[in-house]
């Protein structure tokens, strides 16, 4: 599993720290970019970090993200309430994805209330404001190292004959507590399941 990491923004997110104070805060993009690469170094991650006003520069990244990534996290700003082609370009990658909006928007206008972003992401993180970002990568960090573990763990089990959990007791692993578990276990199954049939 790839450790590139695509982080997208949408429509406005340029403004960010200039418009509408109140609900994303002061920071500006170039500042939410400093700290999620910080964040990225430190996990391990390679982070590609975009922004674009065009919803088809977004789609065209989604698509490159679909070839190199292995986590996906995108706030799609206002496209999340209207496009459907941004959610049919997410729902053709397999890596997890995780949308981020920086308000809580279940606070705001019903018409922000729907995304079509959130029924093809594994989960949405909402209303943290700029922090919701380092929490994705924080997430897709643990994803991506779970499953290495995971990977690691089960090549261990083949070459000793013996049943993932047990080899896990073997090599002292709390098998419960092992964050590969979660992936074994049927959490963010849909990129990794193959591997692991
Ligand atoms: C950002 C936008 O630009 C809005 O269009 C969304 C989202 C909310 C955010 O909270 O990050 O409705």
């Amino acid at each position: 599993m790839s450790r590139i990491v695509y982080l997208l923004n949408g429509p406005n997110l340029n403004l960010l720290g200039k418009r509408e104070l109140h609900l994303y805060g002061h920071e500006s993009l170039a500042d939410v970019q400093q700290a999620c690469a910080a964040q990225a170094a430190q996990l391990k991650l390679s982070l590609e970090f975009r922004q674009s006003n065009a919803e088809s520069a977004l789609i065209d990244w989604i698509h490159e993200a679909r070839e190199r990534a292995g986590g996906l996290i995108i706030n799609p700003g206002a496209y999340g309430h209207t496009s459907i082609a941004l959610r049919d370009a997410l729902a053709a990658c397999a890596c997890p994805i995780l949308e981020v909006h920086i308000s809580n928007v279940y606070q705001r206008e019903a018409f922000r209330h729907h995304s079509y972003v959130s029924a093809v992401a594994a989960g949405v993180i909402v209303g943290c404001g700029t922090q919701g970002y380092l929490l994705a990568l924080q997430r897709i960090g643990q994803v991506v190292e779970g499953y290495h573990a995971a990977r690691a763990l089960k090549l261990v089990a083949a070459r000793e004959q013996v049943l993932l959990p047990i080899c896990a007791g073997i090599h002292g692993v709390l098998y419960e507590e092992l964050p590969a578990a979660e992936v074994v276990r049927g959490l963010m199954l849909r990129p990794i399941k193959p591997e692991f049939d």
